[in-house]
C-alpha cells in the first residue's frame, strides 16, 4: 500500500505534469547536484589548530549555544548526523584550520598527511572534500593585511600557505578521484581612509600570481577567489574588491566565488550568475544569508535563495558549485545544517519543477501578464510533497522528523560536552 507521502507525491506529479513538469526527471537531476557543506558552522569557525585564534579577520560568529565540537572527532560526529538527514549528493568544505594533527603544525607547514583524517571519511562517505587556506586568526594577519601586506616577510609566509594548501586540495582530489575546489579569501583591507589602495591591490595581485604560478590539473583541484564589501575593522576598503577579482578570474581562467554577503545591501548575487558565466568556465557560490550586513545567517527558504536556484538550473548546474558559507552559534549546529542545506535543496527542486519552457517563451514574447500569473500560482504548487518523496526515497526523515533525531542527539551527545 502506498504512503501517505507517495500517496502525496502522486497527487503533486499529476497536478505539475498537467503544466509539462515532469517531476521524477526533476528529482533525478536534483539527487546529482552536489551542495558543498562547511565545516565551520559546526564550530564556530574555530578550529583545531594548538593555540586556536578563533575567527577575527572582520568575521564574527555570535552566539554561545553550547555542544560545540571540540575535536575533528567530535566535528565528523557532527558531519555524519546532519549527512544522515539530509538528501541528495553532498561534498564536505574544509578550512586550513581544521587539520588532524597531534602537535602543532605552523600554517606554511601544513601538508596532505595532516587532513588524512578527513580525506578517509570522505572515503567512506564517498563525498567530495573541498578546502579553503584560512588567513584569519593568525598573529600574522594581526594587520589585516596579509597577501597584500607591505611587509614581504608576511606576504612570504601567507604565500607558503596557500601553495601548501594547493598541495593538500590536490592530494584530496587525486584520492578522492572528485576534484576539489579551493577558495582563498583574504580578509585584507584598511579600517580607516586608505591613501594608495593600488600599491595594496597590486601586492595582492603579485601574491597571488605566485601562488598560481605551479600549475594542479583541473582533475585533481580547482581554483577560486571569493572577493568581499568589507568586514568588521576593514571598513574602508577591502584589497580583494568584487572588481578586483572579477578582473583576476577572468584573465586567470579561476573560478569566481559570489557569497551572498558580500556585495552592497539591495545587491543579490543571483543576477551575477549568468554574466559570470559568460567570461568563466566556472563559478563557486557561497550560499549565506545577509541580515544587514554579512551577518551569516542560516539559509532560509527567502526570495533571492529561490533567485539563485532559478539561475543555477537556468544557466547550468554543471558549471556552478554550490557551496554554504554561514555560521550561527544561537541554536543547534547540526540543525544550521540540516535547515540551510535542505533549503537550498528545496530552492533547487522548486527551479526544477518550474515549465521553464514555458516561461522563457512567455518572456520571449512578451507575455509579461501571463508570465505573472504562472510565477505566483506556481509559488502554491505542491512542491514540498516531491521534496517529503524525495527525502523517503534517499532514506533520509522527511518534514520535521529530522529535528527528532537532532534532538535526541542533542541531548545524548552534545550537551554532555
Ligand atoms: C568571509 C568569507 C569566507 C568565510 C569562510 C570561513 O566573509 O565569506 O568565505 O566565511 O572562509
Ligand atoms: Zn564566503
Amino acid at each position: 500500500m502506498a504512503s501517505k507521502i507517495e500517496k502525496n507525491y502522486l497527487a503533486a506529479k499529476e497536478m505539475y505534469a498537467s503544466i509539462g513538469v515532469d517531476t521524477d526527471k526533476a528529482l533525478d537531476l536534483l539527487s546529482k547536484i552536489p551542495i558543498s557543506l562547511h565545516c565551520w558552522q559546526g564550530d564556530d569557525v574555530n578550529g583545531f589548530e594548538t593555540n586556536a585564534g578563533g575567527t577575527s579577520g572582520g568575521i564574527l560568529a555570535t552566539g554561545n549555544y553550547p555542544g560545540c565540537a571540540r575535536n575533528p572527532e567530535e566535528l565528523r560526529a557532527d558531519l555524519d548526523k546532519a549527512f544522515s538527514l539530509i538528501p541528495g549528493a553532498k561534498r564536505l568544505n574544509l578550512h586550513a584550520i581544521y587539520l588532524d594533527a597531534p602537535k602543532a603544525v605552523e600554517r606554511n607547514k601544513i601538508a596532505p598527511e595532516h587532513f588524512e583524517s578527513w580525506i578517509q571519511w570522505a572515503e567512506e562517505k564517498g563525498a567530495g572534500l573541498d578546502f579553503n587556506p584560512t588567513f584569519f586568526g593568525h598573529p600574522k594577519a594581526a594587520s589585516n593585511l596579509t597577501l597584500s601586506s607591505p611587509d614581504a616577510g608576511i606576504r612570504k609566509y601567507w604565500i607558503e600557505h596557500a601553495k601548501a594548501c594547493r598541495k593538500i586540495a590536490a592530494a584530496m582530489g587525486k584520492r578522492l578521484k572528485n576534484p576539489c575546489i579551493m577558495n582563498t579569501w583574504v580578509q585584507d583591507g584598511f579600517k580607516d581612509v586608505t591613501i594608495d589602495r593600488i600599491q595594496a591591490r597590486k601586492r595582492l595581485m603579485a601574491s597571488l600570481d605566485e601562488i598560481y604560478s605551479e600549475k594542479i590539473s583541473p582533475k585533481y583541484m580547482k581554483d577560486a577567489v571569493e572577493s568581499k564589501l568589507f568586514g568588521i575593522g576593514v571598513e574602508s576598503c577591502t584589497v580583494g574588491s568584487s572588481e578586483f577579482y572579477m578582473g583576476y578570474a577572468v584573465k586567470n581562467n579561476l573560478l569566481l566565488c559570489l557569497d551572498a554577503g558580500h556585495f552592497h545591501p539591495t545587491e543579490v548575487i543571483s543576477d551575477k550568475i549568468s554574466s559570470a558565466l559568460l567570461y568563466l568556465d566556472e563559478i563557486l557560490l557561497h550560499v549565506s544569508r545577509p541580515v544587514r550586513w554579512d551577518s551569516d545567517h542560516v539559509v532560509t527558504f527567502d526570495d533571492e535563495l529561490q533567485a539563485i536556484a532559478r539561475e543555477i538550473i537556468t544557466c547550468g548546474a554543471n558549471r556552478v558549485h554550490i557551496g554554504l558559507d554561514y555560521f550561527d552559534v544561537t541554536i543547534n549546529r547540526i540543525a544550521a545544517w540540516c535547515i540551510g542545506t535542505r533549503n537550498m535543496q528545496k530552492a533547487l527542486l522548486k527551479a526544477l519543477l518550474e515549465p521553464a519552457a514555458e516561461l522563457k517563451k512567455m518572456e520571449k514574447n512578451f507575455e509579461g501578464t501571463g508570465k505573472l500569473a504562472l510565477l505566483e500560482e506556481l509559488k502554491a504548487y505542491p512542491f514540498g510533497a516531491v521534496y517529503d518523496y524525495f527525502c523517503e526515497k534517499q532514506g533520509v526523515p522527511s518534514g520535521m522528523k529530522w529535528l527528532d533525531d537532532v534532538n535526541k542527539y542533542e541531548k545524548e551527545v552534545l550537551f554532555k560536552r
